[in-house]
């Protein structure tokens, strides 16, 4: 099939799943055009059947903010009518739906029928979607899109518990490619650069945005290192940043701690970690729980939103309630102190970051693609 795939091109989770699922789908045959902002951190554009069209915002004084989703809205039509794609398959609603849905009318009236696919991702639903600033937009092209998948039975839940949604929502999970693991070969896994042999590796990845609550990462980490010699590394960058460099110094630990910045070895990060820790206020599904459980990191989490369908209570690793760092901590010293147990959880994790392989989830896009092409013709 001709497939367009709309996404942000930075490191959040949305944009990493659209990237990876149009490389995959390419994979298999299809032809992918990417219609985004900036080429995606994870595309490898040097792929068969891969295309990328840059949306670029012609910038005017007389406005106080640039409109990119009619930049976006016309980049679409473009792509559409040249390449004759089928399906336009969005990921993150705003704006992206709504500018599909502006393509799709406008496409309409050149006699073309593109069909829209919608996946929800999380806080286009729960944080932003749901403001009365967005609502109605977002509601309006959730309801006129002619599919809608979301990444867990939570977030479809809380979809259906904030938006009047008039459509089927079918639940299709974020997922592994786990092409990308074999490609850490043991040398590469070489610790000594970042810890001494006795130190625990505990990793934290996110944007370091305040819904991911980094601050109590370190929190948490602070009572570990008190128990179990460690050290935490710190991958990714956002607004919290500079709060968690002065409480690190605060509490004495900044030798302990590393801030590695963006990566785009995450899984390379992963492989030498022992724990990894993901204490969000909220997160529809988590993928950056599920690479670390593909990379045989156990998980110390909260137990909102998609968590616990992601991450099993003494099997994979533990959940808290949110902000409850003392649970956390306790969790994560017994799991370091017991070499047995940890073994076991890191075989478990890898097992059920299996579940979410790739193999299994691609077919159900597909699915999707061709029960609305069906549709059209
Ligand atoms: O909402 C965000 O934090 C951004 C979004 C993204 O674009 O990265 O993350 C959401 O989508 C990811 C991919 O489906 C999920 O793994 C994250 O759990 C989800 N984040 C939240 O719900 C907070």
């Amino acid at each position: 099939m001709k497939i367009g795939i709309v996404c942000y091109p930075t490191f959040g989770g949305s944009g990493v799943v659209a990237t990876e699922l149009g490389m995959a789908l390419a994979n298999k045959g299809h032809e992918v055009h990417f219609i985004t902002s900036k080429q995606p951190v994870r595309l490898d554009l040097i792929s068969k059947n891969i295309h990328f069209h840059e949306v670029f915002v012609e910038e005017y004084p007389l406005f106080q903010y640039q409109p990119y989703e009619l930049a976006l809205s016309t980049k679409l039509v473009e792509v559409v009518t040249t390449y004759e794609l089928e399906i336009l398959h969005v990921h993150y609603a705003i704006p992206h739906a709504y500018a599909a849905y502006m393509a799709k009318k406008m496409l309409m009236c050149k006699g073309i029928d593109v069909k829209v696919v919608t996946t929800l991702h999380g806080t286009d639903i729960t944080l932003v979607g749901s403001h009365p600033t967005y609502k109605a937009a977002v509601e309006f092209s959730i309801n006129n899109s002619d599919a809608v998948t979301v990444v867990s039975n939570n977030l479809k839940q809380d979809t259906l518990r904030l938006f009047n949604i008039n459509i089927p929502i079918e639940v299709i999970y974020n997922f592994i490619d786990f092409k990308h693991y074999p490609r850490i070969k043991e040398g590469d896994c070489t610790r000594s650069a970042l810890a001494s042999d006795d130190e625990f590796i505990i990793t934290h990845v996110s944007n370091m945005r305040p819904v991911k609550r980094p601050m109590d990462v370190i929190d948490i980490f602070y009572k570990i290192q008190k128990e179990v010699p460690s050290k935490l590394l710190l991958v990714g960058e956002g607004p919290e940043i500079e709060k968690l460099e002065y409480r690190v110094k605060e509490l004495g630990i900044y030798d302990k701690v590393i801030f590695l910045g963006n990566s785009n070895d995450v899984h390379k990060v992963l492989c030498y970690s022992d724990l990894f820790v993901l204490p969000s206020r909220t997160e529809s599904f988590g993928l950056a729980a599920l690479e670390a459980m593909a990379a045989k990191t156990p998980v110390i989490s909260t137990n909102t939103g998609g968590l616990p369908e992601v991450n099993i209570q003494g099997k994979t690793g533990f959940l808290s309630d949110l902000g409850n760092v003392d649970e956390m901590a306790e969790n994560a010293i017994s799991l370091l102190k017991n070499k047995e147990l940890l073994n076991e959880f890191k075989e478990n994790a890898q097992q059920q970051a299996k579940e979410f392989s790739i193999d299994k989830i691609l077919p159900l896009y597909e699915a999707v693609y061709k029960s609305v092409a069906v549709g059209c013709c």
